[in-house]
């Protein structure tokens, strides 16, 4: 396996250089257009040329991302960003792929995709903006909802324990998992850089707070629930990552930092390898398949 980063094109462009003509359109204070500057400062510093760069969402307020972003983009249907941006990657894997959605998108509809992106080992960087809440349809439940937040479904508080995505992830093989807040640019920065560098299925969970509608989960809850991970954690041991996540949810916390990181064989190098092996060329002789049907 050759860790050359093919997938990154560099030229060397300023933050301003990213932004679109689309100003950002979510409502003042929400906690994704921090995400959004932690993009731009990411992809500045890696200088990644916009040419080779495709931004793909699901549906959600934190889809409207790619509006923002000068890139190639594809705002698709809710839930299914993932799938849509494997079909991109394996077509063109000389591209840098980066997807953004939401808690529910990426969770609750598009839940049975998001294993196979990671236990494949994608290339690509997938940014999850977590408010804990369905934000454009005004404010119901999602499945990383506290379990006493009233909201519009559930006026007397939910009735399901919610599910915590980086667990999920480091659970269904993700080979880059990491953790932040909105509201920590810097950090939000620096692991979307690392995020994107490393080749392969990279996972950053941002919690990006919501203040039109999930009152609980606000930019100063994050703040203070957030627990850095200790200097010592060694980011290749897969059960220190585990157990980083338990503890900090068996004391009421949320971890932030780079959790795991594995180099690992990606798809589309191991569809490579395959082609290689079996002789497979644009050349190849198309009669000879045919001739296998002949009596
Ligand atoms: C198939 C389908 N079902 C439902 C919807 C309605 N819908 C639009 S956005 C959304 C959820 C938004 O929540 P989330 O994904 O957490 O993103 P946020 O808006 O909070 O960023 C839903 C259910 C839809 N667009 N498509
Ligand atoms: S509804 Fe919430 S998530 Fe959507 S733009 Fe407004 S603050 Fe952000």
């Amino acid at each position: 396996m050759s860790n050359a980063q093919t997938h990154l094109h560099k030229v060397e462009l300023l933050p301003k250089d990213y932004k679109t003509d689309t100003k950002p359109f979510w409502c003042p204070g929400c906690g994704d257009h921090g995400v959004l500057t932690g993009i731009y400062r990411a992809l500045t510093e890696l200088g990644v040329d916009p040419n080779y760069l495709v931004n793909i969402s699901g549906i959600g307020c934190s889809s409207r991302l790619p509006y923002f972003v000068r890139s190639y983009k594809m705002h698709t249907l809710h839930g299914r960003a993932g799938p849509v941006a494997t079909g991109v990657q394996l077509a063109r894997p000389d591209l840098a792929i980066l997807v953004n959605g939401g808690d529910g998108d990426g969770f609750s509809i598009g839940g049975g995709h998001m294993p196979h992106l990671a236990r494949k080992n994608i290339n690509m960087t997938y940014v999850l903006m977590d408010n804990r809440i369905y934000g454009l349809t005004k404010g119901q439940v999602s499945p990383t909802s506290q379990r006493k937040m009233k909201a519009y479904t559930t006026p007397y508080g939910g009735v399901e324990e919610p599910l915590d995505p980086v667990l999920y992830m480091l659970t269904y093989g993700a080979s880059f998992v990491a953790q932040t807040l909105a509201t920590n640019v810097k950090m939000t920065a620096q692991l979307i850089k690392e995020g994107m560098e490393h080749k392969g299925f990279s996972f950053i969970s941002v919690m990006s707070h919501c203040p039109t509608f999930n009152a609980i989960d606000d930019a100063k809850f994050f703040k203070e629930s957030a627990e850095e991970l200790q200097e010592n954690h060694d980011v290749s041991d897969i059960d220190a990552a585990m157990h980083a996540v338990n503890m900090a949810h068996k004391n009421g916390r949320i971890p932030v930092g780079l959790l795991f990181r594995e180099e690992r064989p990606t798809l589309d190098e191991r569809m490579a390898e395959l082609v290689k092996q079996v002789g497979g060329s644009p050349d190849y002789d198309l009669r000879k398949i045919i001739d296998l049907a002949r009596p």
